[in-house]
């Protein structure tokens, strides 16, 4: 029986520089990305690399509660992030210390936070950011409610916000797109695609080809992107941050990548997770290929990755060192800053841990 075709759509898949550090000569190098500020993020993306090393560190020492390394999914923050206006905010989940950073948030207040001190939550005045989310796929809602509010309030701004292939599962992502679509709000929903969700696989957690798809059905653009492909994340970046601004318009953008870590210093991956894979993602270093074009380039050698080196494990150095220098806090705030007036029987609480601490 003949049926009319009521709908079409497609999904493209963005790779400007491949594995082996050549750019795709059909689109070139995007514009605005010269050699220097290539040099630039990859030295970014180092201070990542070895903050993230650092802070698996301290908490194998015991110095940190946990943590969710980034490490494998370097270009895609980055190139999202150098994609940003100063103007621009971002709701970041709790893999984002690389955006974070970029956005102004200092490393050591992502330890801080990471030790259970909320004080690690607080962002100078001018810091674009949310707080840390941990409860997957709730700060989607934040992140389409901010968008709208800078739209409302006729900002030249976009919001950024971040989620897992595993948080697309959650109720609260179908509730975000759909809101950033029907209200317009200048949203880019970043989807990190690390082929995990803990121990359960990307094709155990949605049987759709490719997650930028989901776009389609509340009617937002969408991108699948090599993300780690830095020069790509930027293009996806700029495109669809200048479409917020201008057109009000949501994106989400699938950054296809790989956790190269285990999940947090809770897991370990090597339980469920073939070698193989590992070795296969290897071979795709976000980093590698970056570093490889820039040396074919002529602008990068042994000595600059030493001075680099040199650099970024000063500023890792002077993170931690803020950190320490931090005065313990007071063990009563558990009870503060929830409600407006306590309640009576948290004052009743407080004052017994009060006087069991005295
Ligand atoms: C609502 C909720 N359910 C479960 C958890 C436990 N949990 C923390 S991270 C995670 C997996 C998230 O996977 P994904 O969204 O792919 O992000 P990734 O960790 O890979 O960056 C789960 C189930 C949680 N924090 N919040
Ligand atoms: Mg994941």
């Amino acid at each position: 029986m003949p049926r009319k075709v009521v709908f079409e759509g497609q999904i493209e898949h963005l790779q400007i520089l491949d594995e082996n550090g050549k750019v795709d000569p059909e689109i070139g190098v995007p514009e605005g990305l010269t050699n220097e500020l290539l040099v630039e993020m990859y030295k970014e993306m180092l201070f990542f690399r070895r903050f993230d090393k650092k802070a698996l560190a301290l908490q194998r020492t015991g110095q940190l509660g946990t943590y969710a390394s980034l490490i494998g999914q370097e270009a895609a923050q980055v190139g999202l992030g150098y994609a940003m206006n100063e103007k621009d905010w971002l709701v970041p989940s709790f893999r984002d210390q690389g955006l974070m950073m970029l956005r102004g948030v200092p490393g050591h207040k992502i330890i801080t936070y990471w030790n259970g001190d909320e004080r690690g939550s607080q962002y100078d005045e001018g810091v674009n950011c949310l707080p840390i989310c941990v409860p997957v796929g709730s700060q989607l809602l934040h992140g389409a409610g901010l968008g709208k509010a800078l739209s409302l309030r006729g900002e030249d701004a976009a919001c950024v916000v971040c989620v897992g292939d595993g948080g697309t599962s959650e109720g609260d992502f179908h509730e975000a797109c759909n809101f950033a679509g029907v209200f317009d709000c200048p949203t880019v929903i970043l989807i990190q695609n690390n082929q995990w969700a803990i121990s359960v696989p990307r094709h155990r957690q949605s049987a759709a080809p490719t997650l930028a798809q989901k776009s389609i059905g509340y009617g937002l653009h969408g991108l699948q992107v090599d993300g780690n492909d830095v020069m790509a994340m930027y293009q996806a970046g700029k495109e669809s941050l200048g479409r917020a601004r201008k057109e009000k318009k949501a994106t989400i953008l699938e950054a296809f990548t790989y956790r190269m870590e285990d999940h947090t210093t809770a897991d370990d991956a090597s339980k469920y997770r073939p070698a193989e894979e590992l070795e296969l993602w290897s071979k795709r270093d976000p980093m590698r290929r970056l570093e490889l074009y820039l040396r074919e380039q002529g602008c990068f050698d042994d000595a600059l990755l030493e001075s680099m080196e040199k650099e970024v494990t000063a500023r890792v150095a002077e993170q931690v060192a803020a950190r320490e220098a931090l005065e313990k806090p007071d063990p009563t705030d558990t009870f503060r800053y929830l409600y407006g007036e306590m309640p009576p029987h948290l004052v009743e609480q407080m004052e017994e841990m009060k006087e069991s601490l005295s």
